[in-house]
C-alpha cells in the first residue's frame, strides 16, 4: 500500500485525539494542518511535528499534496470546508472525514453529500460512538443472533460530567444534548435496530447556566418492528458517574443482552448466562474517563483507511449519516410540536 497523506482542519479540543490516532495507523501521514487561530495552529504543529501549517483552508487546498482531509472544526464550518474539499485539485476532490454533527440542517447535509458524490471520492462522518469497543461487542453479539430477533431496546446515556469546561460552546447554542451527544446515541440505536419510521421526543433544561436542553427522552419505532427508548441526560448526578458510557438493555425472542456500567456485557439466552468484561483499553496517549471515546476514534479512523484501501463505503458514510441527522431534526420537531414525527417528513 502506498503512503496515504492527510490534512487536518481545526486544531481544537478534540483534534488532538484524531492526530494521535492518525499517528498510530501504519501507512498514514498527516502532512498539513489548518486553524484560523495561530496559537492553536503552532501549538498543534509543534506537538505533532507537522511543518505545513495554514490559517486559511482555501490556501491549503490550493497547495494540495494530500489524499484526504479530516475536518475537526465545529459544525458551522463543515459545509464550506466539505465543498472546498470537493473543488480541490480542479474538481478532482479529496476524500473527506467530517466531525459530527455533520451539518446544521438537512439541506446543507444533502448538498455536502452531493458535492463529494460528484467527485467519486469517499465521505465519512466521524460518528465514532458505534465504534466504542463495548458498544461494538453488543452490536456484534446482537447481529450474530445470540438473543434471537430483538423487539425492544433501551440505549441510555446519563451523566453529570462537566463537558462545558473543555467545550464551552456547548453551553451557548440553542440546541445542546440531542445535537451534540444524542446524535451518537441515536446512531447506536440505528446500528443495533436499523432505520427508524417514527420518533416522539420530550426535552427539558435542568442546568440554568446553559442555553439548550440537557435532557432528552426519545421513543423510536424502527422499520424492523423494534421499539427503542433512547434517553440522554447531562443533568444526572449519580454514583458511579458513568461518563462517557452508553448503557444498553435489549430484549430478543431468544434472550436478553445488557451492557451495564463498568463495561459489563451480560447475555442471557438458552437458559444460560454469559458475563463479559468489554472494557476498552487505555491507549498510550489516552486518559480516563475519555479512553472509551479515544479508542473509538482510533477504530473509526482505521475503518476509514481500510475502506479507502478496499474501495468500499464506510459504515457511517455521508449518505448513511443523513439518516442519523434526520433523527436529530425529527426529535427536535417532535419535542417542539408535541407530536410523533414520521422520518418521511424530513
Ligand atoms: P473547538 O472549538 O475546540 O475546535 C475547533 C477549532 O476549529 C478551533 O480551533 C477553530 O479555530 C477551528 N476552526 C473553526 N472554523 C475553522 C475554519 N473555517 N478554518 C480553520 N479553522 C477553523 O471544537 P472541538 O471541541 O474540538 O469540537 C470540534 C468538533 O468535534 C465539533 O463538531 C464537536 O461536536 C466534535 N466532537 C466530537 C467528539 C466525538 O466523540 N466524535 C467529541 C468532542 C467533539
Ligand atoms: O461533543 C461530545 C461528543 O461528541 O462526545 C462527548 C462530547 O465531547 C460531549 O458531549
Amino acid at each position: 500500500m502506498s503512503r496515504i497523506r492527510g490534512a487536518l482542519i481545526g486544531c481544537g479540543f478534540f483534534a488532538r485525539n484524531q492526530l494521535h490516532a492518525w499517528e498510530g495507523i501504519e501507512g498514514v501521514e498527516i502532512v498539513a494542518i489548518c486553524d484560523r487561530d495561530e496559537t492553536r495552529l503552532s501549538e498543534t504543529g509543534e506537538a505533532f511535528g507537522i511543518a505545513r501549517r495554514y490559517t486559511d483552508a482555501e490556501r491549503m487546498f490550493e497547495e494540495g499534496g494530500f489524499d484526504f482531509v479530516d475536518i475537526a472544526t465545529t459544525v458551522a464550518a463543515h459545509r464550506p470546508l466539505v465543498e472546498m474539499a470537493a473543488r480541490a485539485g480542479d474538481g478532482a476532490g479529496v476524500h473527506v472525514i467530517c466531525q459530527k454533527p455533520f451539518a446544521e440542517n438537512m439541506e446543507d447535509a444533502r448538498a455536502m453529500v452531493a458535492a463529494i458524490d460528484a467527485t467519486g471520492k469517499t465521505l465519512m462522518v466521524h460518528e465514532n460512538f458505534r465504534w466504542q469497543s463495548a458498544v461494538r461487542a453488543a452490536i456484534e453479539t446482537l447481529r450474530g443472533g445470540a438473543i434471537g430477533t430483538p423487539f425492544f431496546g433501551r440505549v441510555s446515556f446519563r451523566s453529570g460530567y462537566d463537558v462545558f469546561s473543555g467545550q464551552p460552546y456547548l453551553a451557548e447554542g440553542a440546541r445542546f444534548i440531542i445535537e451534540d451527544l444524542g446524535i451518537h446515541i441515536l446512531d447506536i440505536s440505528r446500528a443495533l435496530f436499523g432505520d427508524v419510521a417514527r420518533i416522539s421526543a420530550t426535552t427539558t433544561r435542568i442546568n440554568p447556566e446553559i442555553r439548550g436542553e440537557d435532557v432528552a427522552t426519545m421513543l423510536l419505532a424502527h422499520e424492523s418492528g423494534v421499539t427503542s427508548v433512547v434517553d440522554c441526560s447531562y443533568a444526572t448526578r449519580r454514583t458511579p458517574e458513568t461518563f462517557p458510557e452508553t448503557l444498553l438493555e435489549i430484549d430478543g425472542t431468544g434472550g436478553t443482552l445488557r451492557l451495564d456500567a463498568g463495561y459489563r456485557l451480560t447475555i442471557q439466552a438458552r437458559g444460560g448466562e454469559e458475563v463479559r468484561d468489554v472494557a476498552p483499553p487505555v491507549l498510550p496517549w489516552a486518559e480516563r474517563p475519555w479512553h472509551n471515546i479515544q479508542e473509538s476514534v482510533a477504530l473509526i479512523q482505521q475503518h476509514f483507511i481500510a475502506c479507502l484501501c478496499d474501495g468500499r463505503a464506510p459504515e457511517t458514510s455521508g449518505a448513511d449519516n443523513l439518516r442519523t441527522l434526520a433523527l436529530v431534526e425529527a426529535a427536535y420537531l417532535s419535542a417542539a410540536e408535541g407530536r410523533t414525527v414520521a422520518l418521511a417528513e424530513l
